[in-house]
């Protein structure tokens, strides 16, 4: 229960060369029999063997065959009489454990009547006494055994070398796993599963079979799966040379799971709601997700397995690195410059309104944090997507080819090793010699070293024909972190001349506080697109005019800072109203900007649909020292009733436009037509809310009644909650009676009633009364999450009550998962990160709420962490 601390690293005393694991499989009491080839590490000083466990019943511990003097240090086994020498030795230790009864989904655990098990971080030691940490790697072989009936197919990592019969309708299925791996890494899983299978021949001409597993009943809900990992193979190989390197690659869904899904070697365990897609169940964005999860988690044999961490605060090395990656092949699959734009587009907002908070409160670390209670809580939007911008941020400095070349050499330098992101950026710099990242690689690690999202101040002089951009960095203070040093910032930038034309543009690599673009021999002074592509994950204060903005939107040859020009012109009419009267009318210069966006004859629909979208609550509290986020929300829906009302003629030619798409297909294209008729259709029915009118309304319902796809359906049910239509109740009972068999639909008919726009106070007792719906499980994650977090992380106009009543439900709700599944709570506990920015009576209240849950003595360190942190 003490904290660790990333300075402290020692090499194991220890290495386990091999791991024979042999597991009697019962809901109840599992027996694990795992026999070790140990010996000592003779870099370090002799000291006893002392390895992890967790709720693990200890029957018999055995070295070289005899029986052996033991004692426990808490949760730990330390074994002192062991065998002289640096010869390896036998170790073999006999425990049980109950899966039944693991509702922290931690180690081995039953869902379904099926065994899964999750081992990162830190699990594997819940399933056998171990040194379970990633610098330890060994060979596995693996021994399932079970009642035949009850689980059939019977899994682990690696390849299938036996099977057979056993006595009492049992029988057994012998695994070996030919790449040596830590016990992070280890899988089983045992069921009556189903499996979809495609061989496959690699562009090196090796074969492959390829696996996915899921319940009888979800077949038909596997070929986009499946699809998405042939797609993954394919592309690893052609971007960055990287091969399957097994026979076999497994993907097993579970509808129980803490995270999205884990990269167990050849075994890789998912959550149902990235595998399982069918159009009539799964929106676009599902469909899109599962694509890119897949891919996540099949780049990881590469940049995870094949290479690891040496210890959790590496954890960005592999997760940074893994989120670049996907992020990468999603965006080559997506094809066409405007499409990839899109998706750039998409990740930053998940880093403004995500990242860039964390990086603001009391959880803010840096990409390699210095020190945990728990390691669960730093699997983190700053490890995964701020490394993430900060592996892109070191392609950029090398350019495309020379990031490739990089990567080739870190995977030949560190094949087989657990390693420091340290050596990661050694090895790119070390592969582009004379680059800027070589040139200022020390200050470049400041990346992963300095917590906090750096702001760069741009000011603009323009005189004799000469623009000058000035520009400034700086970084706030962070918990442990007082001052920072400079960073290296990639400024992509360009200049607009007066009739819309390019005159200029370039990289500046920042490296100084303070440095100047400038430009000479202009004719009339340029409007500047700064940070183009979002080329550092900083926010950029530029107080530019309207008409600079306005002109960006419409002639800057960067989508991205098309976009965010929308979103600045958004912004800044938002905060005139929240810090203001709370009223605005929008002006005409605004609304046409958006209108001939929204004609625009060239541009994609997804595109507009992105640009059309108001910045969310979240990202507009951030730029607020005191925030009242039902003001937010209020002003913000004001914003959105006139821009549904001014521009309703152009909402209804969108519609009609867009709404029909053919056959179904998951495509790019066609995804943004839908999500702009979605879009226009929401807007439809909120401009009818003003009005009185009962027409669009009336065909919102008859398209969630008859729409071919989940996407349509569920943006037309979207479109009447949102506007609180009365034909939003018939609507959802209907949605309900059609999907009771689905339970991933069912997560969407949970976070739509919960996550809906507050009237008066009335999301909460419809929260609170789907808490009794018989549908409702806190114990299942999805639907704790679908329920739950929906309303107290993703409604923050609902649930910061000035009757305090939202923060006293979050409170019991996280007392009360903490007692089935700490990481799921430690989570939750999370949405009150920011709670020293409230405006009173909020803030004192929302203090009280922490107050009482970190009160409670018995909490685990997951909540305590995240709690103790709040209140510091
Ligand atoms: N390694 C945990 C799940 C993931 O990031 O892939
Ligand atoms: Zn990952």
């Amino acid at each position: 229960n003490a904290v660790i601390y990333r300075a402290d690293y020692q090499p194991p005393a220890y290495w386990i060369d091999t791991v024979d694991l042999c597991f009697d499989l019962d809901p109840a009491k599992t027996r694990v029999l795992n026999k070790m080839k140990v010996r000592r590490n003779p870099q370090v000083a002799p000291q006893p063997l002392k390895l992890d466990g967790d709720e693990l019943n200890l029957a018999r511990v055995l070295v070289n065959g005899q029986g052996t003097s033991f004692k426990m240090e808490g949760d730990r086994l330390v074994l002192e009489n062991l065998p002289e020498g640096d010869a390896p030795f036998d170790l073999e230790i006999f425990t049980t454990c109950a899966p039944a009864k693991n509702s922290k989904l931690m180690g081995l655990y039953t869902s379904n009547d099926s065994f899964f098990t999750q081992c990162e971080a830190e699990g594997f030691r819940r399933i056998t006494y171990f040194l379970d940490r990633p610098d330890v790697m060994a060979s596995y072989t693996v021994t399932l055994r079970a009642d035949k009936q009850k689980y059939p197919v019977l899994l682990s990592n690696g390849n299938l070398v036996d099977q057979g019969d056993l006595d009492d309708g049992r029988h057994f299925a012998k695994w070996v796993d030919p790449h040596r791996k830590p016990s992070y890494l280890f899988a089983l899983v045992a069921g009556q599963l189903v499996c979809r299978e495609q061989k496959i021949t690699s562009r090196s001409g090796n074969d492959h079979l390829l696996q996915v597993y899921v319940r009888a009943g979800d077949l038909d809900k596997t070929e986009h799966a499946m699809n998405s990992l042939i797609a993954s193979v394919a592309w690893d190989e052609a971007r960055f040379g990287l091969p399957l390197d097994l026979e076999r690659f497994m993907i097993v869904a579970t509808s129980d799971f803490n995270m999205g899904a884990m990269e167990n070697k050849g075994l890789n365990i998912f959550n149902t709601k990235y595998v399982l897609a069918s159009q009539a169940t799964a929106t676009d964005t599902d469909f899109m997700n599962i694509e890119s999860v897949v891919g996540h988690e099949y780049f990881h044999n590469w940049s995870g397995n094949r290479v690891t961490c040496r210890d959790w605060f590496q954890l960005s090395l592999k997760e940074g690195l893994t989120v670049f990656r996907d992020q990468e092949f999603s965006q080559d699959l997506a094809g066409e410059a405007s499409a990839r734009a899109v998706k750039r587009i998409e990740d930053v907002r998940v880093l403004r309104t995500a990242q860039f908070p964390e990086d603001a409160g009391p959880m803010a670390h840096p990409v390699r944090p210095e020190q945990y209670l728990e390691i669960n809580n730093f699997y983190t939007v700053t490890v995964y997507e701020k490394g993430a911008e900060v592996v892109r941020m070191q392609q950029t400095l090398v350019g495309r080819e020379g990031f490739e070349k990089g990567l080739a050499q870190y995977f030949q330098r560190h094949d087989g090793q657990a390693v420091t992101c340290d050596d990661f950026a050694q090895a790119i710099a070390d592969a582009n010699p004379g680059s800027h990242l070589a040139n200022n690689l020390e200050q470049f690690k400041r990346w992963y070293s300095q917590a906090g999202t750096p702001r760069v101040k741009a000011t603009t002089r323009f005189e004799n024909g000469t623009y000058e951009i000035t520009l400034s960095q700086s970084c706030p203070p962070t918990p442990g972190q007082a001052a920072k040093e400079p960073f290296v910032i990639p400024v992509a930038w360009g200049l607009v001349g007066a009739d819309g034309r390019e005159v200029a543009g370039g990289m500046q690599v920042m490296t100084q506080a303070t440095e100047t673009i400038r430009v000479d021999g202009l004719a009339s002074e340029p409007v500047p697109s700064l940070l183009r592509g979002f080329s550092a994950p900083v926010v950029l204060e530029w107080d530019a005019t309207d008409a600079q903005l306005l002109a960006l939107l419409e002639h800057d040859t960067d989508p991205f800072n098309r976009w965010e020009a929308a979103q600045r012109l958004g912004v800044r009419r938002m905060l005139d109203a929240i810090r203001g009267s709370g009223a605005i009318t929008l002006d005409d210069a605004y609304l046409q900007a958006m209108r001939s966006i929204l004609r625009h004859p060239k541009l994609d629909a997804a595109f507009k649909e992105l640009v059309l979208t108001l910045p969310a609550e979240t990202y507009v509290s951030e730029q607020l020292d005191e925030v009242d986020p039902q003001r937010v929300h209020a002003v913000r829906e004001s914003l959105r009733e006139q821009l549904a009302s001014a521009l309703a003629g152009d909402w209804a030619w969108a519609y009609e436009e867009h709404k029909e798409n053919g056959a179904y297909r998951p495509d790019h294209v066609s995804a943004g037509r839908r999500a702009l008729a979605g879009l226009a259709l929401t807007h439809l029915c909120i401009a009818a809310r003003s009005s009185g009118d009962t027409v669009w309304p009336g065909k919102a319902y008859q398209r969630f009644k008859d729409a071919s796809n989940m996407t349509d359906r569920f943006n037309a049910l979207s479109a009447l909650v949102v506007s609180g239509h009365e034909l939003s109740r018939p609507a959802l009972d209907r949605f309900h009676g059609m999907f009771r068999g689905e339970a991933l639909v069912l997560d969407k008919w949970f976070a739509l009633q919960a996550g809906a726009p507050d009237r008066g106070g009335n999301v909460l007792p419809v929260v609170r009364s789907l808490m009794q719906h018989p549908d409702f499980n806190l114990r299942n994650p999805n639907r704790a999450r679908s329920l739950i977090f929906s309303y107290c992380s993703a409604n923050p106009g609902a649930f910061h009550r000035a009757d305090a009543a939202g923060y006293v439900f979050w409170g019991d709700r996280v007392l009360e998962l903490d007692g089935v599944n700490p990481q799921v709570a430690a989570r939750l506990a999370r949405a009150m990160d920011r709670w020293r920015k409230l405006a009173e009576p909020m803030r004192s209240a929302a203090r009280e709420a922490i107050a009482r849950v970190a009160a409670k003595p018995d909490l685990s360190n997951d909540v305590r962490e995240v709690v103790t942190r709040a209140l510091a």
